[in-house]
């Protein structure tokens, strides 16, 4: 038996996801266009708590004000019949030739104007459906050929535009906060802030730094061959994970966006632990939602679509409940023991220590057996297979 997500889950997905039709640079769209109303819906119905969307994915780009309006309405009436909640919105800087050079950074002024007033405009929609987070994925903020872009300067108009959009919101009293989404390319030959360790110190050259995070996807970490969880682990101890894209990717190559935990397992497991538990030892864990960002493949009917919303969440609550059982075994905690995982909470220095004591403590260095400490044995093998055999069930 799988288990059945509820909105205390707080399960969210982007519109985006299940309403992508399967278009792709070889291919046409394999499935119809799927409304809003009837995504809220179906969300609703299989145990999701909210729903996410770029303003073009509601909205098309060349609407009018009218049009605009109407759509909002009949979008809100929808999630307030199912009390879905609207947790996070985005703007779509990437779809439309105005911005094949980018949004912020493109090279042309005025359409780094426009792509700025386009976001302040969806900013103004999100606080009005309560949503908390707005996330900033520049995708086309990059460049194929080095020559063609001055990369610095094009951080200093990322950082003027992320500058305003904080001003912005202080002067509003909106309680919002800005998540920087990492990608290392595609659309672009190599896009700007690349992975979550370029965009949390970008965010430290920010006036608002406070109202800026990040939302790391796994599949896009993972396209620059690092660890996620590793990734995610620093950006809590940094207090910077606003929200999160949950996904999987398998190995480096293009984007997949598939299923969560239908990539690196082992990654996955490890994750799931890491949100809901925190480390080993006791650092924070993750409170936002549980954001989805899948595609469900171009193969799949709606009924695959469906089914694919289902394993993404049962995928994770799966997790949860073996992440669950492996934190709970006494053998594990005899391994994290052996392993001393838990020593590593503790200083190096003693209470009152400083480098000037630690000079003078003979036992740290002179009489210091290193032979002995490099010939111990770690245990973290064992770890990893006890780990291995709760994810697989075999504890
Ligand atoms: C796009 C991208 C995603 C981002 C979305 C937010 S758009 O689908 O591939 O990773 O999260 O803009
Ligand atoms: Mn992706
Ligand atoms: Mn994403």
């Amino acid at each position: 038996m799988t288990p059945t997500p509820t909105k205390a889950d707080r399960f969210s997905f982007g519109l985006w996801t299940i309403g992508w039709t399967g278009r792709d640079p070889f291919g046409d769209a394999t499935r119809q266009p799927l409304d809003a109303v009837e995504a809220v819906h179906r969300l609703n119905e299989l145990g999701a708590y909210g729903i996410t969307f770029h303003d073009n994915d509601l909205i098309p780009f060349d609407a009018t004000t009218g049009e605009r309006d109407a759509q909002i309405a009949r979008f809100r009436q929808a999630v307030d019949e199912t009390g879905l909640a609207v947790p996070m919105i985005t703007t779509n800087l990437f779809t439309h030739p105005v911005f094949k050079d980018g949004g912020f950074t493109s090279n042309d002024r005025s359409v780094r104007r426009f792509a700025l007033r386009k976001v302040l405009r969806n900013v103004e929609l999100a606080a009005e459906l309560g949503a908390e987070t707005y996330v900033v994925w520049g995708g086309r903020e990059g460049s194929e050929y080095d020559s063609a872009k001055d990369v610095q300067a094009a951080l200093e108009r990322y950082r003027e535009a992320m500058n305003t959009l904080t001003e912005f919101v202080t002067d509003r009293g909106y309680p919002i906060r800005f998540a920087i989404e990492p990608k290392p390319n595609e659309p672009r030959g190599d896009i700007l802030l690349p992975t979550l360790g370029h965009a949390m110190a970008f965010i430290t050259e920010l006036d608002q730094p406070d109202l800026v995070g990040i939302n790391p996807e796994v599949g896009h970490e993972q396209m620059a061959g690092l660890n996620y969880a590793h990734g995610v682990a620093q950006a809590l101890w940094q207090g910077k994970l606003f929200h999160i894209d949950l996904n999987s990717q398998r190995g480096i190559k293009f984007d997949q966006d598939l299923v969560f935990g239908h990539g690196d397992l082992m990654n996955a497991f490890s994750l799931v632990d890491l949100l809901e538990f925190g480390g080993p030892n006791g650092g924070p864990s993750y409170t936002g939602p549980r954001h989805f960002d899948y595609k469900p493949s171009r193969t799949e009917s709606y009924d695959g679509v469906w089914d694919s919303v289902k394993a993404n969440m049962s995928m994770y609550l799966m997790l949860k409940e073996r992440a669950t059982s492996f934190r709970n075994d006494p053998e594990v905690q005899q391994a994290l023991l052996d392993a001393k995982v838990a020593e590593l909470s503790e200083p190096t220095l003693n209470p009152g220590e400083g480098y000037a004591e630690l000079m003078k403590d003979a036992s740290s260095f002179e009489d210091y057996d290193a032979d002995a400490a490099g010939a111990q044995g770690y245990g973290f093998v064992r770890l990893n297979q006890l780990a291995l055999e709760h994810l697989l069930g075999a504890r």
